[in-house]
């Protein structure tokens, strides 16, 4: 095991690294931009180094600044958390050839993931199945790109290679406003992600976003831990998640989780991964892969038992995974919402300083948060402060625990949207289970204030 690692993060995910290596005997080096000198994780660590200003661009995004933190330090891993530099390629190859351990997959596995075309089609051929398209880049010649839109069925969704988590992307309904879609497309990828490739895919009209989270080591073992239902969310913000996805058939999800294992021993992936599926009408399409640990990561946990965070660092120094697919078992279920500082119907952000902070308790509670009462929360990054996560029996049981953990949630000094979670836990068609992408937009637009 590694004795000491750098943690290249903020927030939440920056503790919660810092316990996993707690828990393992890892000494934890903090680095921090000057806005947050005075977290908590960063007082507690037994080594922190100021890596720039408050703006993420000379700090939690300056790769120079990292890797040299992690050589002062001594540090033999950086675990880069999820966000700022986490699913750079080019930040994995410049640690590795600094002489230290990424913790995560290979540069090569994060640059397929990232170019989502390679992605698709190593999907494809290892036996995952996609939403039906140009399997491929688009060509130039606009007669082919009408006959593939033909054969595919509108509507259509034309997508940026360089795109992904809803950047790039325009749907097509009619043969008339495709080439303009795709010439207006392939414009704004060149200009915002250097790269002007798109593809085509069938355009799902009332999907869920299901994922599938897997765990592989260098020594050939994954397993999938099961499925996240992250359909409730706005403008592509997941605003909660919970696990397993109600009334999807368990032999469907199992097949596909073994789908999702071959294909990452098939890559040779190391390291924590998502597979990103719409799910529409029994059926799963892949979209796209996250190559790092997620927001979401602890509804997983609750329901295996696994610590993904742990487990990605014992990996990365090179342990076998410490359990088989067949010692993996789901139980109860697990409901995660995500806590931001803003205002929670018009969703302005609301940073400042929290003057209370009670924390839920109980059974089956988890709070992942590095706020306290008198915690300045700054202006310049996401809105988002922590995550109350609850685990019951059922889901019932769990509906229940996070009402009484939203109610016992004490936040003053800034707005936060604890009462639009406080009214989505008593919604009908939430309790019911299995709302679509679109729900909560919809949801928004029918109460308005
Ligand atoms: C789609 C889709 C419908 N059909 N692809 C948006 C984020 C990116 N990861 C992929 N996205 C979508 N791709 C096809 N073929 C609808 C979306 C989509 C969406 C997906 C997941 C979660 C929320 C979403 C909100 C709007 C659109």
């Amino acid at each position: 095991m590694f004795k000491k690692i750098l943690i290249a993060n903020r927030g939440e995910i920056a503790l919660r690294i810092q316990r996993a290596c707690r828990e393992l005997g890892v000494r934890a080096v903090m680095v921090y931009s000057e806005a947050d000198r005075d977290a908590k994780y960063v007082r507690l660590a037994e080594e922190a180094v100021c890596i720039g200003p408050a703006a993420s661009n000379l700090s939690y995004l300056n790769m120079p600044a990292i890797i040299s933190a992690a050589e002062v330090t001594d540090a033999e891993a950086i675990h880069p958390g999820y966000g700022f530099l986490s699913e750079n390629a080019d930040f994995a190859e410049r640690v590795e050839k600094s002489g230290f351990q990424f913790i995560g997959p290979t540069p090569e596995s994060i640059r397929i993931m990232g170019d989502k075309v390679s992605a698709k089609q190593a999907m494809i051929r290892a036996g995952v199945p996609c939403v039906p398209g140009s399997e491929g880049e688009l060509p130039d010649d606009p007669a082919l790109v009408r006959k593939i839109a033909k054969s595919v069925g509108y509507p259509v969704i034309i997508k940026a290679a360089g795109g992904g988590g809803g950047r790039g992307m325009r749907v097509v309904h009619t043969e008339a406003a495709l080439i303009n879609a795709v010439a207006m497309t392939k414009a704004e990828a060149g200009a915002a992600f250097g790269n002007p490739a798109v593809y085509m895919e069938k355009f799902l009209q009332n999907p869920r976003h299901i994922e599938i989270q897997i765990l592989a080591d260098t020594f050939k073992n994954a397993v999938y831990l099961g499925e996240r239902d992250c359909s409730m969310q706005r403008r592509h913000q997941k605003i909660l998640e919970e696990a397993p996805a109600p009334g999807i058939n368990r032999k469907l999800i199992e097949r596909i989780g073994e789908r999702c294992v071959s294909a990452c021993k098939k890559m040779g992936y190391r390291g924590a991964g998502t597979f990103e599926f719409l799910y529409e009408a029994g059926e799963f399409y892949f979209i796209e892969m996250n190559t790092r640990v997620q927001v979401e990561h602890p509804v997983t946990e609750m329901i295996t038992g696994v610590d993904i965070v742990k487990t990605q660092i014992m990996v990365a120094a090179g342990e076998k995974l410490p359990f088989t697919q067949r010692q993996i078992t789901i139980s109860g279920h697990a409901i995660e919402c995500r806590i931001n500082a803003e205002d929670p119907f018009k969703f302005t952000p609301s940073p400042g300083r929290i003057t209370t902070w009670h924390a839920p308790g109980g059974p089956g509670v988890r709070v992942d948060s590095h706020i306290y009462s008198n915690y300045f929360v700054p202006p310049y990054y996401d809105s988002m402060i922590g995550k109350l996560i609850v685990h019951g029996d059922t889901r019932e049981q769990a509906l229940a625990r996070m009402r009484t953990a939203l109610l016992e949630t004490a936040v003053e000094g800034i707005s936060t949207n604890i009462p639009l979670h406080r009214e989505l836990m008593v919604d009908s068609k939430f309790m019911a289970g299995g709302t679509n992408i679109h729900y909560l937009e919809h949801w928004l637009e029918q109460h308005k204030r």
